[in-house]
């Protein structure tokens, strides 16, 4: 049984946040409960960039009862003039007497000041309730914020021996309804999805969100040095979602005018023969993509392992063996396996009949 105390209502906060990740854009996710003499007064969750944080819509709802209350916000509260006024000093106006905080803000125009400017106007401020559930909510955000790079999750689907295709390149299916249904809701909660020409070529996948309720859809992004993309691919042709390229100086001028004719963006990243995948990271970051859902297959994947630009795996195992030369991660490979990449925080469960398998990755 959940007992009334700090933490209850910071659960709230916190659940209210969670249901509008991947529609807040590069802006972190934020609930926020007002209680005033034990009732809840408001409640709020930032919804989109450009509107109202949290601690806004809350507050709206409170309205006088706000007056000698207490605030549970899962994120610091602003102290700077971004698209609205510092939510600081929404509270200080409204005259909450105490604020209680999950996470402090990483935006480096923030980054305390928020909690500072709290405490310098006398309201008590506690810091640190449910802190670790916070951050981990924010991991997209807390890495583009302080970064200015995409956070990268890698999602692969592959039998027990990591192959994502039978030896003729035959992937349908590897794992079952639900990991899929699963990895859907990924994309909706990513602002981009990334794979590499050879998938393309191999599959034509549309690369859209298909989830029962309708989902956002991301940004696709195809690194495609040699600018190979066949204009009848749906990434081109559907008009369904935005589509970037990523390429090199190398590549056919001719052929890129007719993508770019076609709708598609062209992004050059380095003068080949490969893509510089950091420079690639660098300008998606640019173009405020603060959030890359990596779908392989295997030539891409291991790329951007070995330039440590992942930040997260999430795996689906099939209980299956398939063999053959199609694997998850093809890259040279490393000469010890002292040398391998080892994950944290590892955590397993499953996903109907298929295993999953989440952690994050440690560079060394
Ligand atoms: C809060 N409550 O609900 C959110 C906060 O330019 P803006 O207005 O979109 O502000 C974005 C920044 O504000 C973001 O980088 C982060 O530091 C903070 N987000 N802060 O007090 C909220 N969403
Ligand atoms: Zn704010």
């Amino acid at each position: 049984m959940k007992v009334l105390n700090d933490k209850y209502y910071m659960q709230l906060a916190l659940e209210l946040a969670a249901g509008a990740e991947g529609q807040t854009g590069i802006n972190p996710i934020v609930g926020c409960v007002i209680v005033k003499n034990g009732n809840i007064v408001g409640m709020g969750a930032h919804l989109k960039r450009g509107e109202g944080h949290a601690e806004v819509h809350a507050l709206a709802m409170a309205g006088e009862k706000a007056r000698g209350a207490t605030a549970y916000v899962t994120l610091e509260p602003c102290s700077h003039h971004g698209h609205t006024p510092p939510c600081a000093n929404r509270l200080i106006d409204a005259g909450v007497a105490k604020v209680v905080v999950a996470a402090t803000d990483p935006n480096p125009q923030v980054s305390g000041r928020g909690l500072q400017r709290l405490f310098d106007n006398g309201i008590v401020v506690v810091s640190g309730v449910l802190q670790e559930q916070a951050e981990r909510m924010n991991e997209k955000f807390n890495k583009y914020i302080t970064t200015g790079m995409p956070y990268v999750t890698l999602k692969t689907a592959s039998t027990l021996d990591g192959k994502i295709a039978a030896r003729t390149g035959d992937s349908r299916w590897v794992t079952g309804p639900v990991a899929r249904e699963q990895v859907h809701t990924l994309r909706h909660r990513h602002q981009g999805i990334m794979v590499g020409i050879e998938t393309v070529i191999a599959d034509d996948p549309s690369l859209t969100t298909r989830t029962a309720t309708p989902g956002l859809h991301p940004v696709r992004i195809v690194a495609d040095s040699m600018l190979r993309l066949p204009l009848t691919a749906k990434v081109v042709s559907d008009r369904t979602a935005r589509t970037i390229i990523l390429t090199t100086d190398n590549s056919d001028a001719a052929k890129r005018a007719q993508l770019e004719e076609a709708g598609v963006e062209v992004l050059t990243c380095g003068s080949g023969p490969h893509i510089d995948l950091t420079v690639a990271m660098e300008l998606l970051g640019r173009l405020e993509i603060g959030s890359i859902l990596l779908e392989g297959g295997g030539r891409l994947n291991g790329a951007m392992l070995e330039n440590e630009l992942i930040d997260k795996v999430i795996l689906y195992y099939a209980a299956k063996i398939v063999g053959g030369p199609v694997g998850a991660f093809t890259f040279p490979g490393m000469e010890r396996m002292a040398d391998a990449v080892r994950l944290r925080d590892v955590e397993v469960d499953m996903a109907g009949e298929d295993i999953r398998v989440v952690g994050y990755p440690v560079y060394s």
